[in-house]
């Protein structure tokens, strides 16, 4: 008989009444979710700072910021070497905004009062400026949106939020397309008619949740919310279109969000990295869910996907010397059509083993993943990414790893070689040129005294980009390691990594990029009036906004007390803003 097992009315009730109390009881001694604990257990009664440290790199900050300050004031950038101006990002000050939080995180006061006043006269909304300029939208919203968003959580300055407001309803602009996805480079003007481009970098489409959501937390308004729904919506049902299910190409096409095969946004191209153009679309799935995960499950559950995905197609183990290979992995760049040879189903995946800088961040990604969805084995690989990149500075020339390197692939699971042997990498690296690319004739050096002094070390396969852009990825994720692990070997090497960077990067007005990482040369300098013989590294005449926002700020947290943005309390947006962890306000 079926109706005997149906419960009565009066069951169902009890049932029910039990729920709503234990769900009660669940709100009112936990709140809706316990808080993550993403950082080690610091014991409270230990000093952890390291104030020699933290000084060297105020020291160098303010260096640089005094060269900004007198001779490129409200320019978007300095040229370290001229002393000259640049302009990047519409003229907006870029670095002046960029700066802000690091400026309160340091305790240079009078700087942020100084800085903060300039920032206040710049108008974001001024149409001239706007008809006048094409708006990188990604760039604007990580430096500029995620700027004045963590000057104002840090400062609880009101003046700010007028301004925040001003500029989120200007980039906001750039979803007022047909089909409501963004205009990446875009004139924002009131009057022209704007479209969602064709081709984009997946990054550019895929990082500018955890700054709208975070606006749309401290302003209250809901149109920012629903924008950041509309977005993850599209990057959700779109991630198994994809050649490879779970990852999206290194471009997408943000126009043909519903093509007449279902979704075309992610068949844009059959290429996928963690480096440039891709890295942050898949940080922002970690550390949105950190700030809106209590109210949203889609940025977890695309996580979840992504990352399995991430760890088969993407990352590889290196033949390279002098570290415990099985420690160690790289992320590269794999490419897989969606049919194969001649239309049929099986398609080859090819995986390009050149690793970037640029994806050196991916280790503190999965460092923090580890902790918020509470999945040991991906601290691990968090750790391995990040003794990777540890390796290629520790083993180039300069001390600093380049923008791209090719590296010799193994495994141990295939019986290849994986273990370091002479022989193996010489008949290896011959075939392919390694070690080529430091010819005597190239020697050109300002100074005059010029001798190159290096060639390619074991393991550096090829260098196509032996460049150092004054990039933040590497000690981004060294910093996330020791906060996570509490494990001070990465503060030692993270120490370094900074005397390296500094050495070569230091410069008459601030410190400047270099055109190679992997030449060094000798050069007399002049040091307190003393001529002091160096080996460094050629410097190319510009200084990234980033130097001040990212570079610089993570290594002074590196040394700092673990409570100073602790990672329990902030989440950093991905140019290292920190916006506040808060729940349930106004709404969210
Ligand atoms: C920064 O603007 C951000 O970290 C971005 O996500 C990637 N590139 C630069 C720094 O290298």
């Amino acid at each position: 008989m079926l109706w005997r097992n149906v419960p009565s009315r009066r069951a169902i009730a009890a049932t029910l009444s039990v729920c709503a109390i234990v769900f009660l009881i669940h709100v009112v001694t936990v709140g809706p979710s316990a808080p993550t604990q993403i950082q080690h257990r610091f014991p409270s009664s230990r000093r952890l700072a390291q104030p020699e440290r933290q000084d060297a790199v105020k020291r160098e900050f303010l260096h640089a910021w005094t060269g900004y300050r007198d001779h490129a004031w409200m320019a978007d950038g300095l040229r370290p070497l001229s002393g000259g101006r640049k302009q990047q990002f519409c003229g907006w000050s870029a670095t002046l905004v960029d700066a802000l939080d690091s400026l309160i995180i340091m305790g240079l006061d009078d700087e942020f009062q100084e800085a903060l006043n300039a920032t206040l006269t710049v108008d974001f909304g001024g149409e001239d400026v706007v008809e006048n300029c094409d708006v990188n939208l990604f760039e604007s919203t990580i430096r500029y949106l995620g700027g004045l968003m963590a000057a104002y959580d840090l400062s609880n300055d009101e003046r700010i939020l007028p301004k925040l407001i001003e500029l989120g309803d200007v980039l906001h602009s750039a979803f007022a397309t047909p089909n409501g996805m963004p205009c990446t480079v875009c004139n924002l003007a009131t009057t022209t008619t704007k479209e969602a481009a064709e081709t984009a970098a997946l990054a550019d489409v895929g990082s500018l949740y955890l700054e709208f959501a975070r606006l749309a937390q401290v302003t209250g308004d809901e149109k920012y919310m629903r924008t950041v729904d509309m977005l993850s919506g599209v990057f959700a049902r779109s991630q198994n279109d994809s050649s490879i299910p779970g990852l999206w190409p290194e471009t997408v096409n943000p126009r043909l969000v519903d093509g007449p095969q279902g979704y075309d946004f992610a068949r844009r191209s059959s290429r996928y990295g963690l480096g440039a153009m891709s890295d942050s679309a898949y940080e922002y799935l970690v550390k949105t869910h950190l700030l809106i995960g209590h109210t949203r499950s889609v940025f977890g559950t695309m996580w979840h996907l992504a990352s399995r995905q991430i760890k088969r197609y993407l990352l590889f183990r290196a033949l390279i010397p002098g570290a415990n290979e099985t420690d160690v992995v790289f992320p590269g760049i794999a490419s897989r059509s969606l049919t194969g040879p001649g239309g049929s189903r099986s398609p080859q995946t090819l995986l390009e083993t050149r690793t970037e800088h640029l994806a050196c961040f991916a280790g503190g990604m999965f460092a923090m993943a580890s902790r918020i969805f509470n999945n040991p084995e991906d601290l691990y690989v968090g750790e391995q990414i990040t003794n990777g990149c540890v390796w290629a500075y520790q083993n180039s020339p300069s001390g600093i790893m380049p923008e791209t390197l090719t590296l010799l692939p193994c495994s141990i699971n295939d019986g290849r070689q994986c273990d370091w042997d002479d022989s193996y990498w010489a008949a290896e690296s011959r075939q392919s040129g390694a070690g080529s690319g430091t010819p005597e004739e190239d020697c050109i050096d300002a100074y005059g005294d010029c001798q190159p002094s290096s060639r390619f070390p074991p393991g550096f396969l090829q260098v196509k980009d032996p460049s150092y852009k004054l990039r933040p990825e590497a000690v981004e994720s060294v910093f996330v390691m020791w906060r996570v692990t509490g494990d001070e070997y990465w503060r030692e090497v993270g120490w370094d990594m900074f005397q390296s960077i500094i050495e070569h990067t230091r410069s008459p007005f601030g410190h400047a990029a270099l055109f190679s990482t992997m030449e060094v040369y000798q050069r007399d300098t002049y040091e307190r009036g003393l001529m002091v013989r160096k080996v460094l590294a050629r410097q190319m005449d510009d200084m990234e906004s980033f130097w001040f926002a990212e570079t610089l700020k993570y290594f002074y947290l590196l040394f700092s007390d673990p409570s100073l943005i602790s990672l329990d309390e902030w989440v950093l947006n991905t140019e290292a803003h920190p916006f506040r962890l808060t729940r349930g306000i106004r709404g969210f």
